[in-house]
């Protein structure tokens, strides 16, 4: 398992955060074997001195920034630097843990600071730090230069997997031609996509935090680890916080249980007239006498999720997600973090009465789940296994790059009481026989880690579907009426139903509709409905609601529309500028679907809150 934990950086009485966004540095390596970046050592000089570079703002993914096709998609190698000044207290005072730490670059990334090699990481979606403070000590007195290469080359070991093609026909194709050519159906944006951040900790820190809760009657009962670095013998005091200001609870040591008198549970949006309600876990350590400590707030909702034959339950009451799936995306910035979208977001969330998104598909901004759990918005959290289509991406070198995964996103995201199951992967070639047992180890390897129910999203046939079995929940995608009888509206209600028999009848397990969905351009219109116009998408859309209606009574716990919004996905002749499937356009205005979904998540959780 992994060495360190991976706490969110918060501000504190003993730690500082300084935000390195802005304008860096910028290089693609254009040259042929794309690896002169590493050849002449950019690394160890300003990039500006090693050839022609331009201003990229970070965080942002690279491709729609500059006015150019090739750097739009662009593969290979992209240098990013930028020259910090570290306030000098920081340095002065030898004890303090100065870290440098990235929120996510996609895919692979390798960071240097004045030239020295401080980390690597793969993985596009979750972050990565290193403590850097001794390498900026030793050039006190001059701007500390940081490099990130980030390399977008998707391979069938990667996650999401890909490959490379060369095109040698030199009749069709110049010399050293190459394509990505990939299994999932979203622009494979890159660059640094998050935050970059320097913090520091003081010398003995506190690592991680981990907190499992639950309830008897009115008591709330909170199990917390906290892990110290630094110091053998630790006093650890932690304090759980009422949003009124209000200490509801104590407790000493490194383990420990908080109990908590009259408790205010966590409940979802629309389940409860006070969603989302979240204590302050306050954790301080002492390691001295002489009062050397550190200090950190986590928030923490106190709440339970199960699963039984037919309901998920979220505090044991049955919890129906009535939601979305979403992508990272919109104009310009493409995958990059931005407020502004992530808050306007949430916003048409309420609006529509949604309950629920998955992180279709890949790990979202760690800032998204801090917003859910304020608001009481319930997620699935999902991991970057898309696409797995190749028999070959089921080898043990994906398998263990698969479980490191896992290991990293339940490390990051196990304290958000938003989260409430984890999906390793969306529509696998899970028919194939390697799917068996690559899922068995894959799910058996997250229930290891922590306590949630876990699933993957199918979209096989479930009499061949080999990774079933060890889900908690079904999670099916189906596109009825669209890739499959395109244009026959009158066989979503007999296709639905029978899916929807056939999985119940084989697992008796809740089951999740987990996509389902049609293209609209905005502004086309037709009666009767065709495929693209509004009208068609919103009647797919009633024809599936019939059937949820009356299998919700049942064990059906769910319907995620795809998808919230248009988004950006690679040129093809399926897709006009992107997927069109949103019920809000790429800008985020709604389509005529996004009023019926308005209409009928109010209705469910009238009937259900
Ligand atoms: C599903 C995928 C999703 C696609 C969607 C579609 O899970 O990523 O965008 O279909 O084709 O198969 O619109």
């Amino acid at each position: 398992c992994l060495h360190a934990g991976m706490l969110f950086p918060r501000e504190s009485p003993t730690r500082e955060i300084k935000e390195l966004n802005g304008l860096w540095t910028f290089r693609a390596d254009f040259s042929q074997n794309r690896n002169a970046g590493f050849e002449k050592a950019w690394f160890k000089r300003p990039l500006s001195e090693t050839g022609p570079v331009i201003d990229m703002p970070v965080p942002s993914s690279f491709n729609d920034v500059p006015q150019d096709a090739q750097m739009r998609d662009f593969i290979g190698w992209v240098w990013y630097e930028r020259e910090v000044w570290v306030p000098m207290r920081w340095l002065q005072d030898q004890s303090t843990r100065i870290v440098l730490r990235v929120g996510s670059a996609h895919y692979y990334s390798v960071v240097w600071v004045n030239g020295v090699l401080v980390t690597e990481h793969e993985g596009g979606h979750l972050p990565f730090e290193a403590e850097v403070g001794a390498v900026i000590r030793k050039d006190a007195g001059i701007p500390c230069r940081i490099t990130i290469a980030v390399n977008n080359t998707l391979s069938l070991n990667t996650l999401p997997p890909g490959t490379i093609q060369y095109m040698t026909d030199h009749s069709k194709y110049p010399p050293g031609y190459f394509v990505q050519n990939i299994n999932f159906d979203f622009f494979n944006y890159a660059g640094i996509h998050r935050s970059v951040l320097l913090y520091t900790t003081p010398e003995a820190y506190i690592d991680d935090i981990t907190v499992q809760t639950t309830f008897l009657d009115s008591t709330g009962i909170v199990n917390y680890s906290v892990a110290v670095v630094g110091s053998d013998r630790p006093t650890v005091k932690v304090a759980l916080v009422g949003k009124d200001g209000r200490c509801v609870a104590t407790a000493n040591g490194t383990t420990g249980i908080l109990k908590v008198a009259e408790v205010n549970l966590w409940w979802p949006y629309l389940m409860h007239d006070n969603p989302g309600y979240l204590y302050s876990m306050e954790v301080r350590v002492n390691v001295s006498e002489s009062g050397d400590k550190d200090s950190y707030a986590l928030p923490v909702g106190v709440r339970t999720v199960n699963v039984t034959e037919s309901k998920f339950l979220i505090n044991s009451k049955p919890f129906y997600f009535h939601g979305v799936n979403k992508h990272e995306d919109s104009d310009i910035r493409g995958k990059g973090f931005d407020w502004p979208l992530i808050v306007k977001d949430f916003n048409l969330l309420k609006w529509m009465g949604a309950n629920s998104f998955r992180t279709s598909h890949y790990p979202y901004a760690e800032e998204i789940l801090d917003v859910a759990d304020r608001l009481g918005i319930v997620v699935i959290d999902e991991c970057p296994g898309v696409g797995i289509k190749d028999i070959r991406s089921f080898d043990p070198i994906s398998l263990d790059h698969h479980l490191v995964v896992m290991e990293e996103l339940v490390r990051r995201d196990k304290n958000h009481p938003s989260v409430v199951m984890w999906s390793v992967a969306n529509e696998p070639a899970a028919e194939m026989p390697p799917a068996g047992p690559y899922f068995k180890q894959l799910i058996s390897h997250t229930k290891s880690l922590d306590s949630r129910p876990v699933t993957f999203i199918t979209d096989s046939n479930y009499s061949r579907d080999q990774g079933a079995p060890y889900v908690d929940v079904i999670c099916v995608n189906s596109y009825f009426s669209w890739y499959h009888d395109p244009g026959h509206l009158e066989v979503i209600s007999i296709q639905l139903h029978s899916q929807f028999d056939d999985w119940y009848r084989k697992y008796q397990k809740p089951i999740i509709q987990s996509e389902y969905g049609a293209d609209a351009v905005p502004g086309l219109h037709s009666d009767p409905p065709t495929m693209f116009t509004e009208e068609y998408q919103k009647t797919v859309l009633q024809n599936y609601h019939k059937v949820f209606d009356q299998k919700r009574k049942e064990f059906v716990v769910g319907e995620l529309i795809w998808n919230f919004a248009d988004f950006m996905t690679a040129q093809g002749i399926t897709r006009v500028v992107g997927n069109k499937k949103g019920m809000f356009t790429r800008q985020r205005q709604p389509k005529t679907g996004a009023f019926l979904l308005r209409e009928r998540y109010w209705r469910i959780a009238n009937e259900t809150g």
